[in-house]
């Protein structure tokens, strides 16, 4: 087995206003990774360079990753630069020579000053650091650089590999499933693309997330892989999981956390996970950019069902239309597809979240960022979160029709007291006007609420007032087979501008949360809690228990 090293823990830190010669920094202090610099004194809020260096008894191939950071970065080895973070949020592998056997310095130059990748109108805050794990792999000099594994049939349990070693060699190859016997392949060329059954199988679900492993050892080089066995698909207006009904229920989700910031530790991950399953939940949108390898794996094996996009939130003409735009948004397609290929958990791939998807020249954006994703991945669901509703002229580009409306909070009046009202005939009108022959999702709906703010009359910003608009769409998206899902927005409140944004945007939070930034539920927790329990969509949510309110007691 390769030797993996886990960077994480204390490491050198120093703070620039302006991009610092890293020759010349004075680490004066330290901070943890995985971890953001600007959540905490003396950093907190400021924007500029985040640089963090370490030292590390290594040498020979090596391959480097760092499961995301924000918001740009560069890494460097001895003072020598190996690579550039262009994307907040992607899990990033760089492979390279790291010299003799023996100490070498690492340098991790984040940079939290916004771009025209995350530009700082985004309702979301841009956090700086190094958000994931920093791991690193020796390698020998023939290795396994990459394998795909899909389901092909999941009735015989049959998969299609696809394995692509470091030379174009032809050489022998064992593969071995779970605890199963060795079997030989044959690399042609560094590759080998062949369908395997895999013994004693048995199928992914999220009420039966059961992962399997594959062993490969080529040479001196041996890695593990998990994967799962199941098909989802389409089939007219229904989405399908393992050849049955499938709806979704669940929330948007952000990485964030007042302490964390975007660094969000695994047992927090756990934590909102399990809190969200418990509700009966079976799905996440990972919003709005791509997911941490690790909050993968968990949902791999909590039986979570993910949507993860790329990172882009809103993004207008010139900038949408210009070439370098698309050019950054393919390139970020191809990433995550790669890297989160080989989880079982993913079932749709989104990018561009509420793009001006009604403008004809922006069906060419989505058809090529469609085709990129569909070229990595032949079986995923791709599609993209619209606001353009009756507009859009880019259904007929995607596999699932998804859209954000938020009648009941944006639509209004300023003389209305409540919106409830407009929610049935609003979600009615949209979903008669869109082609029925795809299935079709409320990709985000809901309005705000502060948390402990109570009102008799449900005042709009009351918890009462959030619980009555999201019981009364959830109600509808439920129990209508029209939808195949409904993805609430969103699971917390998560920091956005401090200054305020046009929709309001009180204590610098967006406050749709149906539970607060620390994760305490709002009346809409409980209020959501039992229109699952008493929905259509229980009989077809994969087989996702809802706990019983003892258990969460
Ligand atoms: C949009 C957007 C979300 C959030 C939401 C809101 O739908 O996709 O990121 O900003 O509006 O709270 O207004």
């Amino acid at each position: 087995m390769r030797t993996q090293k886990i960077l994480d823990g204390i490491w050198n830190f120093a703070f620039s206003e302006m991009e610092p010669d890293l020759g010349k920094i004075r680490f004066a202090d330290v901070l943890s990774v995985p971890g953001c610099f600007d959540v905490a004194a003396p950093y907190f809020g400021r924007r500029g360079y985040g640089v963090y260096r370490r030292s590390v008894e290594s040498g020979g191939l090596v391959k480097l990753a760092i499961d995301g950071i924000g918001i740009s970065g560069k890494v460097f080895w001895d003072g020598r630069e190996i690579g550039e973070l262009k994307y907040a949020y992607m899990p990033e592998e760089f492979i390279f020579d790291a010299g003799k056997k023996g100490s070498h310095e690492i340098a991790v130059m984040t940079c939290n000053l916004h771009n025209k990748i995350f530009y700082p109108f985004y309702d979301f805050y841009g956090y700086g650091g190094i958000f994931g794990s920093v791991t690193l792999e020796e390698l020998p000099e023939l290795f396994i650089r990459r394998v795909r594994i899909s389901t092909t049939d999941y009735r015989t349990g049959s998969v299609r590999l696809r394995i692509e070693a470091s030379e174009k060699c032809d050489r022998e190859i064992l593969l071995r499933f779970d605890d199963g016997n060795p079997v030989a392949g044959m690399l042609k060329q560094g590759c080998l693309d062949a369908e395997f059954r895999v013994p004693d199988f048995r199928l992914w679900t999220p009420g039966t997330p059961n992962i399997h492993l594959l062993r490969l050892t080529l040479g001196n080089d041996e890695i593990v892989e998990e994967f799962g066995i199941r098909e989802v698909r389409t089939d007219g207006a229904k989405l399908l999981l393992n050849g049955e009904e499938l709806r979704l229920m669940g929330y948007n989700r952000h990485e964030s956390h007042p302490y964390f910031g975007a660094a969000s530790p695994l047992s927090l991950m756990t934590a909102d996970l399990q809190f969200i399953r418990a509700q009966g939940c079976n799905f996440i949108r990972g919003s709005h950019y791509p997911q941490r390898r690790s909050f993968l794996k968990l949902c791999d094996h909590l039986g979570m069902l993910v949507w993860e996009e790329t990172l882009g939130w809103d993004v207008k003409p010139p900038d949408l239309l210009s070439g370098e735009f698309l050019d950054q948004q393919l390139d970020q397609a191809r990433k995550l597809t790669r890297a989160s290929f080989n989880h079982p958990c993913i079932i749709i791939r989104g990018f561009l979240n509420e793009t001006e998807s009604q403008m004809p020249e922006v069906r060419p954006i989505i058809k090529a960022l469609y085709d990129a994703i569909r070229a990595e991945d032949e079986l995923c669901l791709i599609t993209f979160a619209s606001n353009k509703y009756e507009k859009d002229c880019c259904t007929d580009l995607v596999d699932i029709i998804a859209m954000n409306p938020y009648p009941g909070w944006c639509d209004a009046d300023w003389d209305t007291v409540s919106g409830i009202q407009n929610i049935r005939p609003r979600f009615q009108r949209l979903v008669d006007s869109l082609p029925s022959d795809k299935p079709y999702m409320i990709s985000e709906t809901g309005g705000s609420a502060v948390y402990g703010f109570h009102d008799p009359f449900r005042a709009r910003w009351s918890e009462e007032y959030q619980a009555k608009l999201l019981a009364t769409a959830a109600s509808v998206a439920l129990n209508d087979p029209r939808y195949c899902g409904l993805a609430v927005w969103q699971f917390c409140d998560a920091k956005s501008y401090i200054n305020g944004y046009v929709g309001g945007r009180p204590r610098g939070f967006n406050d749709k949360g149906v539970c607060d930034e620390y994760r305490r539920p709002k009346m809409a927790w409980a209020a959501l809690r039992e229109c699952i329990v008493k929905s259509e969509y229980l009989k077809h949510n994969g087989g996702v228990p809802v706990l019983e309110e003892t258990d969460l007691k």
